[in-house]
């Protein structure tokens, strides 16, 4: 055979397997597995200020009347506009429930986090599986999968928070399943049912422990205090003093799809850069600096939200006041499935701090 009837043979054979639906594996195995990990998303951030005025418009034309059963907006990459989702595998969004609203209890297979941005405390609350969850500002609250959950505001303020899903993945995978609520859903529990049975002490043999998901609510006052205790630690290199949300049932990720932290980045503090094939989205409780992530600098300041996308070197830089960054992010996930990889920046001269080559 000769080099051209070589050719005109395998473009021939190519073109059959086409028809055929089936794909050489000789042609295309880059594609099928890549030499690095790919991102098909940038790094990006929302500006409270921008993203505020914009919920609190929505806050006057979408109500409960009118049928809207949440009040939300996403955060939508970019690059993953048909998908309206924050990274690859994580949504988040904020919501705002107006002061005597509520919005009625529905479940679906997605997990969801809530994370009080803005709220005044008081009688304000998301009920899971029958227990109110009160929500005082930056407290934690989860719904787990196929929780039943739903939002009341008995306040004379508004409360804004932020949402987390894991519903990209579901997506994914297509296991989406979604139920609206009718008459009361689950049985009442008593108010701090979960915080005091499954802390540091479990019913002996009389209730039913562990459940998968015993805590449901983290008040900030405790993780604040917890993170103020490890004063004069040297933390993590890639984020100083982060702790994640434990599940104490089995002493793991805050759900399975989703590890929740917040951190603590002293005045000055610069961490080393770094990469993971988990991916991370951000919310800034309090103080500002800046985040590189690829060679971009991210300013933040309160409120501010955004993504770190997987295989992406990132690196924190805060300002000469006190920050606090509450994170949500799908390393779990990529533990649980094997595929969990992180590497240290490296830079020519040695250092291991990215050079910033231009600014969000
Ligand atoms: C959802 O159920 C809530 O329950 C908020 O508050 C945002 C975004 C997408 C899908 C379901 C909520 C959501 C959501």
């Amino acid at each position: 055979m000769t080099p051209v009837e070589f050719e005109a043979q395998l473009e021939a054979l190519h073109a059959e397997l086409a028809a055929a639906n089936m794909a050489p594996t000789w042609k295309y195995v880059s594609e099928f597995v890549s030499r690095q990990p790919r991102t098909s998303y940038r790094p990006w951030l929302w500006k409270w200020h921008d993203v505020i005025p914009l919920l609190m418009r929505a806050g006057d034309l979408i109500t409960p009347e009118r049928g809207a059963e949440r009040r939300s907006m996403e955060h939508v990459n970019p690059d993953l506009k048909p998908f309206y989702t924050t990274s690859h595998t994580i949504a988040t969004a904020f919501q705002l429930v107006r002061a005597g609203e509520s919005a009625p209890a529905h479940r679906h297979a997605a997990a969801a986090i809530r994370f009080a941005a803005k709220s005044r405390g008081g009688t304000v609350y998301t009920k899971v599986q029958g227990e109110r969850l009160y929500m005082e500002e930056n407290d934690l609250l989860l719904t787990p999968a196929w929780t039943w959950h739903e939002h009341h505001n008995e306040t004379a303020h508004d409360i804004v928070w932020l949402d987390a899903l894991d519903f990209p993945l579901v997506n994914l995978l297509q296991a989406s399943v979604f139920e609206p609520g009718e008459g009361e859903v689950a049985p009442p529990k008593a108010d701090g049912h979960s915080n005091r049975a499954f802390g540091l002490f479990r019913p002996a043999g009389w209730a039913p422990y562990p459940e998968s998901h015993p805590l449901i609510r983290y008040p900030w006052v405790e993780m604040r205090q917890a993170l103020a205790n490890l004063a004069g630690e040297r933390g993590s290199r890639y984020d100083g003093l982060i702790l994640e949300y434990v599940n104490p049932a089995n002493s793991g990720p805050t759900l399975p799809t989703m590890s929740c932290r917040a951190q603590w980045l002293r005045p000055n503090e610069a961490t080393d850069a770094h990469r993971a094939t988990s991916s991370t989205v951000y919310y800034v409780i309090a103080g500002s600096g800046s985040t590189v992530i690829d060679g971009t600098r991210f300013d933040w300041a309160p409120g501010d939200v955004f993504v770190v996308p997987n295989w992406s070197w990132h690196e924190h830089r805060n300002g000469d006041g006190d920050a606090y960054l509450f994170s949500i992010t799908d390393e779990p996930v990529m533990k649980l499935l094997g595929m969990y990889r992180e590497q240290p920046y490296v830079a020519d001269d040695g250092s291991h701090r990215q050079a910033v080559r231009a600014q969000f």
